[in-house]
Parts: structure tokens; sequence; C-alpha cells
């Protein structure tokens, strides 16, 4: 152990990067929609020793001995996830959303089997059937989008591919969707198909624990998620679904797709989950929606045309179509003034995925930072400086400067070295 511990004491590349990346985090404004900070105690967690345990199996039916904590652990982590979100069984064992959603597809469908999802240029995610992702090689995958006019999604054309494809799973949700999506409708267009509804709810998992987002476990057969977008967790996945479908997802967890679980990311699920059952954990959802809805006014006001107009939830896309910027030309310019966002697809979007014709910007981060409506302001201003200056790296330079200034004011991690 002392020479290990003097090993690492002396690796100084891995220190440079490890502390580079903690400035990073503390110095830029965190915008992408699906990034947060975590606790200091969910840190902890993921740091703890558990990440030298292996526990393959479920409680109390492992292959390894001393599974004694990690049965607790795991435990302690599947009653938090069932009270936060009211659910008849949890799994808290998927490494990712995309091993979630798996799980989910494969516990209810063949290889070759129909699968209806949202389009991924629309604002769907890349495993809810895109072609170069295994949703979309395994399944038989189909699309529904949103109307031209609004950017809504259109549901009476979900309702009506439902009925002439009869998928056997229609797959509710999206990554960069600003409205709330009627879980209803999709119920209804499920039934319609005689399909199973799986909802991928990794965007709005914090919002629905928060009760301010509709919650989709009454709805959905099968919910989805990440653990670290707006719930605040490290980063990981896991499974809600009704009873009768609890060893089907099990199964498809363990040994379906992976082996053991990573059982220090499972303890941080548990102080996560423990966090968002916190009353305090509304008034930080609340906060965000506000941030959120504060940006896009502002963003509206300096005249950017927002997808659907605005937003109900943690994020905006803005289309940048009309200051003939690229989505990637955007990202690039943010990037060197200090601000961390993602170019992202717009509906309808003619440019391809590597270059888009939008950005994504979500309030989630800088909402755990402590920031609020006034400082949304700031950012805004920022955002959009940094957007009339691609070109000139001089003043992105110096809104940089003015960046770390004010990111100086909301400390991120103090204790920490990195
Ligand atoms: N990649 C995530 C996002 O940014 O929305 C979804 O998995």
């Amino acid at each position: 152990m002392s020479s290990s511990k003097r090993d690492y004491h002396a690796d100084n590349q891995l220190e440079a990067i490890l502390a580079g990346e903690l400035g990073r985090q503390r110095d830029n404004l965190e915008m992408i929609a699906s990034e947060n900070f975590v606790s200091e105690r969910v840190l902890r967690a993921a740091a703890s020793v558990f990440t030298n345990k292996y526990a393959e199996g479920y409680p109390d039916r492992r292959y390894y001995g001393g599974c004694e904590f990690a049965d607790r652990l795991e435990s302690l982590a599947v009653a938090r996830a069932r009270k936060l979100f009211g659910a008849e069984h949890a799994n808290v064992q998927p490494h990712c959303g995309s091993s979630a959603n798996m799980a989910a597809f494969f516990a209810v469908m063949k290889p070759g089997d129909p699968l209806l999802g949202m389009d991924m240029s629309h604002g769907g995610h890349l495993t809810h059937g895109a072609p170069v992702s295994f949703s979309g090689k395994v399944f038989k995958a189909y699309f529904y989008g949103v109307r031209r006019d609004t950017e809504i999604i259109d549901y009476d054309e979900l309702t009506r591919l439902a009925e002439e494809i009869r998928p056997k799973v229609i797959v509710a949700g999206a990554s960069s969707y600003p409205r709330i999506i009627d879980f209803e409708r999709f119920r209804e267009a499920a039934d319609r198909a005689g399909a199973v509804l799986i909802v991928d709810m990794a965007h709005y998992a914090g919002m629905v624990a928060a009760g301010l987002y509709p919650s989709p476990v009454p709805h959905a057969e099968i919910v989805t998620s990440t653990t670290h977008k707006t719930l605040r967790g490290p980063r990981g996945g896991f499974v809600l679904c009704r009873r009768t479908f609890a060893k089907a997802i099990d199964d498809e967890v363990f040994p379906g797709l992976q082996g053991g679980p990573l059982m220090h990311i499972i303890a941080a699920k548990a102080a996560a989950l423990a966090e968002a059952l916190e009353p305090d954990f509304i008034d930080y959802q609340r906060q965000i929606l506000r941030n959120a809805a504060r940006l896009a006014t502002r963003l509206v006001d300096a005249g950017y045309r927002l997808v659907t107009g605005g937003t109900d939830i943690h994020l905006v896309l803005i289309d940048l179509r009309s200051k003939n910027i690229t989505g990637q030309q955007a990202e690039a310019a943010l990037d060197k003034a200090g601000i961390t966002a993602n170019k992202n697809s717009i509906p309808f979007d003619r440019e391809r995925y590597t270059v888009t014709s939008g950005l994504r910007l979500g309030t989630a981060a800088l909402t755990t930072r402590g920031l609020g409506e006034c400082d949304m302001d700031e950012v805004a201003d920022f955002v959009t400086t940094a957007l009339q200056s691609i070109d000139d790296d001089t003043r992105l330079r110096r809104i940089r400067e003015q960046v770390t200034a004010f990111c100086r004011k909301f400390p991120l991690y103090p204790g920490l070295d990195f």
C-alpha cells in the first residue's frame, strides 16, 4: 500500500489532468443541459471503497462472497428510488442511460420487432431507434416528430403511426425538446397499438421527483432514466417498472447486459436519491425552471429565436439560422469565452449532426452553483456577446476573463484539491 501511495503522489501527469478539470469546472459557465454538479456527499460515495467490490447478482442472490454491505447498499438505493418516484420496482444497476434503455427494450422486444421513437433530429435520443445506435440496428425503428408549425410533438401523427405500424414499443422522452410531454397522449397511442409504453425521463427526472413535471410512472409500464442530469446524482442509469415487468428487467440488466454492478456508483446514487427526497430539492428544481424561463426571455429580447418559442423545462434550444452561424461555430466560440454548451440539431435542420443549426443551453448546473434569475441576465449577455464575436478571438478572450471573475462569485467544491 505504501508504495502504491508513493506512486500515486508521484503521478504528476494524472494530477495535472484532475486539477485541470476541476479548474475548468470552477471557472467556466456549465450550460450543457445534461450535466450538473453533484454534492460533496455524492462525490465521496462515488470515490468510496465500494469501487473495489464485485457484487454480480442482486441483494441476497450474489455470485460473490463478502456482499453483506453491498446488499444493504443496493437495497437502500432501490428503496429510495421507489419512494421518490412511487414505483413498484426499481433496478439501480444500469451503468448509464443507454444500458437502462437497452434493458427495457430487450425485456419486451425481440430483435427485428418494431419500435416507435422520437426522431433524433426533432429532439429524440440516440437510443430511441437512431440507425447508428443498437436500438436502430437491432430493432425495426420508426419515428414520430414535431409539427413544423408549432414544433410541438405531433400527437395525432403519433397515434396514426402507432395504429399503422403497431409497434411492440413506443418510447417517449427526448434530449432537446423544451416542452412538457403529454404522457397521457402516449398512453392512449400505446393502447391503440397494443404497445408497451417506455418513457425515458432522463432529462426530467429531477423535476419529476419534485412534482414539477408530470410523472410518467402512472402511464408507462417501464420508465428509464439517468441519474446525473436534473436529478443531480453520479453518472449512471436506473429503471423503474410495474411489478409484472420486474423479473424481465432484472434479468436483462444482469446477466443479460451487464456483469458486476458499479457499487461505488450505486452508493453515490443512494446519496443523490436521499438528497432528492429532501424538501429543499423542490426549491432547487423550482429555481432551475425560473432560471431557464429568465434565460429564454433574455435571449428572445436579444433577438434570438427559440425552438417552440420558449421553454417549460430546464433547457432552451436556440435556432441560429437567422444569425448565419452554425451550432458548431457557436459551441466553439462559447468554449473560447468560457461557456460550455453543445451544438444541437433543431427540427427540420438542414445541417449535419456534426454541424447543426442549433445551440442547447441548460440551467441545472448553474442553479446548483447558486445562480438566480438576475445572474441569468448576465449569463445571457455573456452568451449573446460571444455569439456576436465568433471571429474575434480577442473579444472572446475578454469575455472569458469576465466569465471567470463571475464564476468565482459562486464557489464550487471549495475544499477540494481535485
Ligand atoms: N447525451 C445526453 C444529452 O446530452 O442529452 C443524453 O444522453
